[in-house]
């Protein structure tokens, strides 16, 4: 039987992954762990919650055992712009916290899924097209500990057979729970932004290009990697996957079309700009495609439609 740990879950995927799991696996057979000191009340109600910093790792394997868990979403992560401003913490994190939930599936023969992200790459990467293999010479330490974190799920794969599988996230536009310390955060908080004051102050450039996904997409795309068939995944950990291709001008005209009083107004942050600069601007996912049929459901269009349907009732 399927029993699941997510680390992470209170965050912005684990809080729409773990229902979505609980959906699919029975809600008693997903366990939910976070650190936030207010989990959000659907995650703890509706089915097992559990305390967890991840780099205790004695903690981590008593629930693993306790619960006899086969599979470890593993999302708990220090994002970028806040990997930046503390970059010691981010690699214990991201790292320790990383080696801890390998070793743990070492031991108790646990699949694990491991989201990389666009922050892999680097100044160096091809940003047109990016290819699945190509340079990943990243220069944040949040991009350091994904590229260090993909080398070893494949070490543990093939050193200790360990099932692990992973994606590369584009930046992620979501209503349930607000994205904290990325660089991609300002696709999120441009729709409350809007809604309210129908005014936002952009930190990054106009045409600054990023991939991008609505998360229905990115939690189809945990789904079907962690169900498709083993010997199909030549690229195991990694995989590029993307759903559209922005920058903050375009995704401002596509909300100006629906809230006509709508002003985007620039205040650009530095440090997120040099990140966001140094990363692909549009990455090539055929290797996800052939491999487990990745296709993504969400272009901009739908994206933004969306959004501020799903706000707008939230406010009501
Ligand atoms: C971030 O901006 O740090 C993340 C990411 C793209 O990995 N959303």
């Amino acid at each position: 039987m399927t029993k699941i740990l997510i680390t992470g879950a209170t965050g912005q995927i684990g809080s729409e992954l773990t229902p979505a799991l609980r959906a699919r696996y029975g809600a008693a057979n997903v366990i939910a762990a976070g650190h936030a000191r207010q989990p959000s009340a659907d995650i703890v109600e509706a089915g097992p919650y559990c305390q967890l910093d991840v780099r205790a790792a004695t903690a981590l394997q008593a629930i693993v055992s306790t619960h006899q868990i086969t599979t470890i979403y593993h999302l708990a992560s220090v994002l970028s712009a806040e990997a930046e401003a503390s970059p010691q913490v981010a690699w214990d994190i991201n790292m320790n916290g990383l080696l801890n939930v390998l070793d743990t599936a070492r031991l108790h023969h646990c699949a694990v899924f491991f989201p990389s992200s666009i922050g892999a790459f680097g100044p160096q990467t091809p940003p047109e097209n990016t290819p699945q293999d190509t340079i990943q010479r990243p220069t944040t330490m949040y991009g350091i500990t994904k590229v260090s974190g993909e080398l070893l799920c494949d070490y543990y794969h093939q050193r200790f057979g360990v099932d692990t599988r992973g994606v590369r996230y584009p930046g992620l536009i979501s209503h349930k729970t607000l994205p904290h310390g990325g660089t991609t955060d300002y696709a999120v908080h441009i729709f409350h932004a809007a809604l309210k004051e129908q005014r936002y102050d952009c930190f990054l450039k106009a045409d600054t290009r990023l991939d991008m996904m609505y998360m229905p997409d990115a939690i189809k795309a945990a789904l079907d990697l962690m169900e498709a068939d083993s010997s199909r995944l030549l690229h195991r950990n990694g995989y590029n996957i993307t759903a559209m291709s922005f920058a903050p001008e375009e995704i401002a005209a596509a909300i100006t079309r629906r809230i006509p009083a709508f002003v985007m107004r620039y205040a650009i942050d530095p440090v997120r700009q040099a990140i966001a600069e140094s990363w692909p601007r549009h990455m090539d996912d055929s290797a996800a495609r052939t491999e487990w049929e990745w296709r993504p459901n969400y272009d901009l269009t739908a994206t933004v439609d969306d959004m501020l349907a799903t706000l707008t009732r939230n406010m009501r």
